[in-house]
């Protein structure tokens, strides 16, 4: 329940916003303050007002929820130019995070006051949408164009001391002195004349200036809408009146609001927020203290989980088999850490930290200490067996057993645990510093506080958790092998590789998936194949992939696999001998070549991904769609204002979708394109996956 009221201090009216979480400018919150503006106006013993929030943070922006629904009066551009256009002066006093429309209504007030700690930001971009509500106008006013551009652009939150935001605040508070500062000021700017932003005006910009940065986003951010709008209304700042640039703004505004990339980005939004929910978890259970962390494998993963783990506060143990292995691990840790110095993310003082908290060692029994092991070594089941039977005889009671495994049982490998309470999956992704996505495997007997520790681990890391069940390859590499074959089948069909990632690339994925395969090296997945089970008896099956591992072309780090490598440059050349040897393969196996239009390797690729989805819901390894979305969109490169397969598919249609693949099932068969129950029940009634919860 929100509130919105004014209470006196003296001569100043104090207006309070209070709207858990995050004071979200919702329709109740919106009216409130306009009753507000109404009764300092009407009250003649008052000569101003401070407007501030309750709870954590001053306005984190407009109601995201409330989008797509019928928009309610006030509208956030009304609430702000009354705010303008108050006779008496406001002064907006911040703490926290004061994000989009809310700093678009601090500024609509004429002082802004911030608490040392606070931040401010614009971050509509990342919601396919730009500041609505006067941010493109009143920036610029307050710090020039150049600096709101940058500000609006990238989208991210500057503490309120950033010198690249200077004219945007009055003064800077004590944190635990805000709101006496703020009344303090607007008690010396009573009776004053009103400085109102909307009034000034902004200093010329070479038209040039503005084309530069047109071209400069439009390769930054591939086919997306709204930064190209963001320089538009920026530039109009600068040419137009107030009046004219709030109209343009409005107008670029409600055409973003209404594209499919913001429904996608904001449906992105909630669906990371919603992951981490997991319906049948005990909620009065209660996390176990995570300190020491001990992590298994001190390959490229395990020093990037290691890493992951020091930033995040922890003490870390990396253990390896043999020294050589423990001298390469600690020099990456010690390599990652200095590279987020040298990038500005961390301080020499704070990495220094880290590093005194971090140890190394060959000793594999060194974990009678751990709260919580991480085990990345070799994927291989026998391997990693071996290593539980140990973990389950060295740790103490109470730690948690992760295994990083990506695709093999985290069953099988709890059982050899001897304590399959303890054990659950943490798969990360490469490279572990970076990648946000952490898919969280539930195994049969995973203990619910065991859960609930891995959901607040992964936010304490900075990931985005998704809780996930245990099958082969979990919900990404499952979905990936579908994604896959489907570019392999169309290889071998007569897609050239470099036409299958040049379409699927424009399409929005981050890369295609030839120059994937050979970023991440094809020897992987070869041997991931070898160790399947139930990998498919049919010739075809990754069988170009196969050949070019067998012949020791395996991407990138030998300088050639799909695509050839040139003086070790990183940029893919088509190879005439793959080209050759796909053609002779497709021959051998009597596959006749054809021309494939652009639409059919986006659907062949993309609706194999929505096919798979399907299945995993059928058989409940996701708990929703949503989480599926999550999986592709921060680990798999899936462009996020698409929202993700799952959301895409809801986008074009099930009904089309479903036909589509019943006709990719005349043409290819059963084994791979049969329409799973649940799409053929939802494409009959009119059904969406979002339905599903
Ligand atoms: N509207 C509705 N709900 C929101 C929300 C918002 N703007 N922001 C957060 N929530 C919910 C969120 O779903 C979660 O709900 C809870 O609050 C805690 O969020 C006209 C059009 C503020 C930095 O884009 O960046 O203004 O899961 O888990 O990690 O120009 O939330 O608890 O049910 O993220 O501490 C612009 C989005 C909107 C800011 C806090 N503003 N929010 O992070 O908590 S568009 C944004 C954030 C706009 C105007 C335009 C973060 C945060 P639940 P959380 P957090």
């Amino acid at each position: 329940m929100s509130t919105t009221e004014l209470n006196r201090q003296g001569r100043i009216a104090v207006i309070s916003i209070n709207n858990p979480p995050v004071n979200a400018l919702s329709h109740s919150v919106r009216s409130g303050l306009m009753q507000c503006l109404q009764q300092l106006a009407d009250d003649h013993d008052l000569d101003a007002a401070v407007v501030h929030c309750i709870g954590r943070t001053f306005c984190a922006g407009a109601d995201i929820r409330e989008f797509g629904r019928p928009p309610q009066q006030p509208f956030l551009p009304e609430l702000v130019l009354a705010l303008d256009a108050s006779a008496k002066p406001v002064v907006a006093a911040l703490h926290g995070t004061a994000l989009g429309g809310g700093l678009e209504v601090a500024m609509g007030c004429h002082y802004r006051v911030a608490a040392k700690s606070a931040k401010v930001g614009l971050p509509e971009v990342l919601l396919g949408l730009l500041p609505g509500a006067g941010g493109t106008q009143l920036l610029p006013r307050l710090i020039g164009a150049e600096a709101a551009l940058d500000v609006i652009l990238d989208g991210k939150p500057r503490n309120v001391a950033d010198p690249s935001i200077k004219g945007l605040i009055d003064a800077i508070a004590d944190d635990d002195d805000l709101l006496a500062s703020a009344v303090r000021f607007a008690t010396e700017v009573a009776g004053k004349p009103v400085q109102r932003c909307s009034d000034r005006s902004v200093a010329a910009v070479d038209a040039d200036y503005f084309e530069q940065r047109r071209s400069a986003i439009a390769k930054r951010t591939r086919g997306l809408i709204s930064p190209k709008k963001i320089i538009d209304c920026v530039q109009a700042a600068t040419t137009s009146s107030f009046a004219e640039g709030m109209r343009l703004e409005r107008e670029a505004f409600l055409e973003c609001q209404s594209s499919s990339q913001s429904a996608g980005l904001r449906h992105a939004f909630f669906a990371e927020r919603t992951a981490s929910k997991v319906p049948n978890l005990n909620a009065e259970v209660t996390a176990r203290t995570l300190e020491q962390i001990v992590v298994i494998g001190a390959g490229t993963m395990g020093a990037g989980i290691a890493h992951n783990c020091l930033t995040a506060g922890y003490r870390v143990r990396l253990l390896d088999k043999d020294a050589d292995g423990v001298a390469r691990g600690d020099a990456t840790v010690r390599r990652l850490m200095q590279g987020g110095v040298d990038r500005g993310k961390l301080t020499t003082a704070a990495a220094d930290a880290c590093l005194a908290r971090f140890e190394t060692s060959d000793d594999l029994t060194a974990v009678s200490d751990a709260d919580l092991v991480i085990e990345a070594v070799f994927e291989n089941m026998a391997v990693k067996q071996q290593v539980f039977r140990g973990l389950g005889e060295h740790c103490k009671p109470g730690a948690i057993l992760a295994s990083n495994t990506s695709t093999l049982d985290v069953d099988a490998i709890a059982a050899a645990s001897g304590r399959a309470g303890d054990v659950i999956g943490m798969h990360f992704f490469s490279p572990a510093h970076i990648m946000r996505l952490l898919e969280i495997v539930r195994g049969r007997e995973t203990a619910d506080d065991v859960l609930a520790t891995s959901i607040a681990f992964a936010k304490a890391l900075g990931k985005i958790g998704v809780v996930v069940g245990n099958c082969y390859g979990f919900v990404g590499n499952r979905m990936l092998y579908s994604y896959g074959r489907e570019n392999q089948m169309l290889l071998l069909e007569g897609a050239a590789p470099e036409v299958i990632d040049r379409v699927l690339q424009d399409w929005g994925m981050a890369m295609g998936p030839n120059a994937v395969n050979d970023l991440a090296g094809m020897d992987i997945g070869y041997k991931a194949r070898k160790e399947r089970k139930d990998r498919p008896d049919d010739p075809r099956f990754y069988r170009v992939a196969d050949v070019l591992v067998e012949k020791g072309w395996l991407g990138q780090k030998t300088g050639r696999g799909t695509y050839l490598y040139p003086d070790g440059s990183r940029t893919p050349v088509p190879d005439p001998e793959v080209q050759a040897l796909i053609n002779a393969e497709a021959a051998r196996l009597g596959i006749e070549q054809r021309e494939i239009s652009e639409q059919e390797i986006i659907e062949r690729c993309i609706y194999g991904l929505i096919i798979e989805g399907a299945r995993i819901l059928e058989d409940k390894i996701a708990y929703r769609a949503s989480d599926i979305d999550v999986v592709w969109t921060n680990g798999y490169g899936f462009p996020k204002y698409r929202g993700g397969p799952m959301h895409y598919a809801d986008q074009v249609g099930l009904d089309k979708v479903y036909a589509r693949i019943c006709e990719f099932c005349e043409r290819f068969g059963d084994t791979y394109w049969k329409p799973p129950a649940l799409l053929a029940e939802l494409a009959k009634n009119g059904g969406k996956f979002s339905d599903l919860g």
